[in-house]
């Protein structure tokens, strides 16, 4: 691949509805666009990254600064890359800074996939023609707002529904769901909210069919997710915990989890990725692939590694109609009855649109070679 020039672009784009978590609300999404400038294409990768250090240590600005002073200068300093699989090596002298990495790693892969004229899922090795979604649903000002959000997503045929939890509004917002859908695949997300002082709570969450409970416990621990995960029969996934294969590898021999969110920024990128979903494979631990609230760059990418055999429960990407008013792809990503189809153009799949990036762009930096 000869990469002539890579460009960052510092984005804003207002969410439909405000999306609260245990960490706080979010009304608005800013986030980086990497652009890598081929011979006769342009590979895109999303920079996952939130404005402030809240579910991971990195920010837009911390990003951009590793991405033009470390990464980029990196990938200038290689006379040629011949594979992506190639960049994750190049990048790991530094530590950490997994969303940067994967940003840019993810713009050369799909510019690989667009100059081989072959799909994203295609050079992953992905083999699903299509894959089922579910949706991420944040906390709600009441119970019954909250039933009434689960019927409506409910209603449009997502495959799943995750609902957010913290201390306080937990078993009984799940109990009020559980019994109006008594046959839902349903699942609880805490990002971390909880200790092992909570366990009696779990021991209720435990009583109500849930598929899995996301990350209860802090984003840094393994260890007291085993305990948890020996008292309570409703598999624990791990999101924050894990970065790299290393981490999900000590996860599942220590009994941390029986199940994985993967993110690619969360990871540090595809080729990371794709050895966690083999290793997983070989375990037997099932995967699905979570979301950052991305803009249709993003969600091109979690697609197409959902693509891959291993990840068989729903994941978090829905369409972009849940998300924004106007998406910065064409098409938007869409799913019809928690399905979407994988797109059959190369690369990822969804075309960004010139203008509408251009819309929504705060601040453009052009890092010639
Ligand atoms: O914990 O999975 C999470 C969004 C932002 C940060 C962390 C998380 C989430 C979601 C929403 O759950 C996923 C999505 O719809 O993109
Ligand atoms: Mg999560």
């Amino acid at each position: 691949m000869n990469i002539k020039n890579i460009s960052l672009r510092r984005m804003k784009l207002k969410l439909k509805d405000p999306f609260q978590t245990s960490f706080g609300t979010q009304t608005e999404r800013e986030f980086i666009i990497v652009e890598v400038q081929g011979e006769n294409h342009v590979g895109y990768g999303e920079c996952v990254v939130n404005s402030a250090p809240f579910y991971n240590e990195e920010t837009v600005k911390t990003a951009w600064h590793i991405m033009e002073d470390f990464l980029i200068p990196r990938i200038y300093s290689q006379s040629e890359i011949n594979h992506p699989d190639e960049v994750s090596k190049l990048f790991k002298p530094f530590r950490r800074n997994n969303m940067a990495k994967a940003a840019l790693e993810g713009a050369i892969w799909d510019l690989y996939a667009k100059e081989n004229k072959i799909t994203l899922s295609e050079a992953l090795g992905g083999s699903k023609k299509s894959i089922d979604v579910g949706i991420s649903i944040g906390i709600q000002p009441s119970v019954d707002e909250l039933v009434r959000v689960v019927g409506k997503y409910v209603n449009e045929g997502y495959k799943r529904i995750k609902i957010k939890i913290k201390p306080g509004i937990d078993v009984d917002a799940l109990k009020a769901v559980r019994k109006q859908f008594p046959t839902i695949q349903m699942m609880a997300d805490a990002n971390s909210a909880y200790t092992l002082d909570d366990i009696e709570i779990f021991k209720e969450l435990d009583q109500l069919n849930l598929m899995m409970i996301e990350q209860p416990l802090a984003h840094d621990d393994i260890i007291d997710h085993a305990k948890l995960q020996s008292q309570i029969k409703t598999p624990i996934c791990l999101d924050e915990s894990i970065h790299s294969l290393e981490d999900a590898k000590k996860a599942i021999e220590l009994g941390s989890c029986r199940i994985i969110n993967l993110k690619i920024g969360r990871v540090g990128g595809l080729t990371e990725s794709k050895k966690i979903h083999d290793y997983c494979s070989e375990k037997g631990i099932p995967l699905w692939c979570g979301g950052m609230l991305e803009s249709g760059i993003g969600r091109a990418h979690n697609i197409a590694i959902t693509s891959l055999s291993n990840f068989t429960l729903p994941g978090d990407t829905a369409s972009s109609s849940r998300y924004w008013d106007e998406d910065i792809v064409y098409p938007e990503v869409t799913a019809v009855e928690g399905v979407i189809q994988i797109p059959e153009t190369p690369g990822i799949g969804y075309a960004p649109q010139k203008e509408l990036l251009d819309k929504y762009t705060e601040e453009v930096i052009n890092v010639g070679c």
